[in-house]
């Protein structure tokens, strides 16, 4: 079994130089894992709706700084809290992740806003790839499935 190690890493180099990797880990060594994604079904008549994720971080950290997917015409990065008992959502530029302080993106939290959404089914899996920044400048794109779930569930 000596000569896995060998055989792997030209196929992840592969993988990296092309973007088709799951996790890319550039020079850095940092790599971001993206877990339990989804995206709440809008109602009917409706284009735009939220989503979350969770993501975890091995090595220094990255900022999340940016989503794209086929289904969507743009994706926003949203916080949301209550000011004067009205829930407010703003974008922002980017969402921190470190290997201390993982990042959840949530309803009624930080989230993903998907607008100019086309018809999505629930239990579709949608791909979405998400654009990481490491601290020294340098991009990694993650892609991760997100499923179509309930606007109740
Ligand atoms: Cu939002």
């Amino acid at each position: 079994m000596r000569i896995l190690p060998t055989l792997i890493l030209p196929a992840i180099l592969l993988l990296a130089a092309c973007g088709g990797a799951e996790t890319a880990a550039p020079a850095g060594g940092s790599i971001a894992d993206v877990r339990d994604a989804y995206i709440v079904q809008p109602p009917e008549g409706r284009d735009i709706t939220g989503g979350g994720m969770h993501v975890t971080v091995q090595g220094a950290s990255l900022t999340l700084i940016g989503a794209t997917t086929e289904i969507a015409d743009h994706v926003e990065l949203h916080t949301m809290s209550m000011d004067d008992g009205v829930m407010q959502m703003r974008k922002v530029e980017g969402f921190p992740v470190s290997a201390d302080a993982p990042l959840s993106l949530e309803r009624g939290g930080n989230h993903l806003m998907f607008y100019g959404l086309q018809p999505l089914e629930i239990g579709d899996e949608i791909d979405i790839v998400l654009t990481f920044v490491d601290e020294d400048g340098a991009e990694q794109h993650v892609v991760t499935k997100a499923e179509v779930v309930p606007i109740g569930g």
